[in-house]
């Protein structure tokens, strides 16, 4: 039987073809925009199974699609998706978690580097011809190394950006999650700390925890407050894990230095959002995992993922067993 597949996220040539040898393949590939939505909809009475990544799946959606049995994400965030809706109907839900960790961290760490010495605001005063004499104090930065770093999240983004921190910059590292976890104390001397007890004594406070319903809305303004004047906080992990009103004030008041902010409430961000017109705040388009080869990996890991569910074996990053009667 020949299964038919519906992509919403392009692949490159070698994965498409790969996957059109095995099932039939329909492309949608911009589902963002309401001709491509209203594509998707009609393709999905027909699919075996769905590819792609950053579109809300909801129950709505995926009622026209009785046939499913299986959704790739090419991402690690599974926060698009009803997870409880999916293993209800028995459909797997697949993710790619390893292949983006270093990557993902690398742009925590670019975030780190970036807004602690504004590179960006005087690149461009470079760029802009204002570089008129030797930059004086009103131009300075904060130095990096050896500095706390706070980490909210130590599952694997949240180790990747500890060593980096620990091995790369001497950074003492203080971490908060569900629980201790002494093998990340014992690789990065890191020590555990109540949110509370992180956000008075981090001088970087990175944020890499998914989005959940505990999660969202975690840091807000009493937690802003908790932090020092001197503190640049680090977003990587998703917008609506910080209440992103009382961000804004926290930077237009002075309780934080500066953000590097990778995600928003809102993606893309609006272009009036008062968190584009502060020079001490970097801002980048959801960029963690956005490299030739880290793409190419996660995308060849979901396709993976898909082939395996779709011939009726385990797949290797199913993110719902209780979905699984193999
Ligand atoms: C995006 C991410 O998914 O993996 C995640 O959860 O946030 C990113 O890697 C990516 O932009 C979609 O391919």
């Amino acid at each position: 039987m020949t299964h038919h597949v519906v992509l919403y996220k392009k692949l490159s040539g070698p994965l498409m073809q790969r996957l059109q040898a095995q099932a039939e393949v329909t492309l949608i590939d911009d589902p963002k925009s309401s001709n491509g939505l209203a594509r998707l909809r009609d393709a999905l009475p027909h699919a075996d199974a769905l590819l792609g990544a950053s579109v809300k799946l909801d129950a709505e959606l995926l009622d026209l699609a009785p046939k499913l049995k299986a959704v790739s994400s090419v991402s690690v965030g599974v926060d698009n998706y009803d997870i409880e809706y999916l293993t209800r109907r028995g459909i797997l839900l697949t993710n790619t978690p390893d292949v983006l960790t270093e990557t993902t961290a690398d742009t925590g760490f670019a975030l780190i580097m970036a807004t602690a010495r504004r590179v960006v605001e005087l690149a461009n005063m470079v760029r802009d011809g204002q570089w008129k004499q030797n930059i004086g104090p009103q131009h300075f930065g904060s130095d990096v190394h050896g500095k706390t770093l706070g980490i909210i999240g130590m599952g694997r983004i949240g180790e990747a950006v500890a060593q980096r921190g620990h091995f790369g910059f001497g950074m003492p590292v203080i971490y908060h999650s569900h629980s201790p976890k002494p093998a990340v104390e014992a690789r990065f001397d890191a020590r555990y700390r109540s949110l509370e007890d992180l956000l008075r004594e981090a001088d970087f406070v990175c944020l890499t925890v998914p989005l959940t319903a505990e999660t969202e809305g975690l840091i807000g303004a009493e937690q802003f407050a908790q932090m020092r004047p001197e503190t640049i906080f680090i977003n990587i992990a998703r917008g609506k894990v910080v209440d992103e009103q009382a961000l804004i004030a926290a930077l237009q008041n002075g309780q934080i230095r500066a953000a590097g902010l990778d995600v928003f409430e809102q993606e893309p961000v609006n272009p009036d959002s008062p968190l584009l017109q502060m020079d001490n705040v970097v801002a980048t388009p959801h960029m963690g995992s956005a490299t030739h080869e880290t793409r190419e990996a996660m995308a060849r890991c979901a396709v993976d993922n898909l082939l395996a569910a779709l011939a009726g074996e385990r797949p290797k990053d199913l993110v719902n067993p209780a979905a699984w009667n193999g």
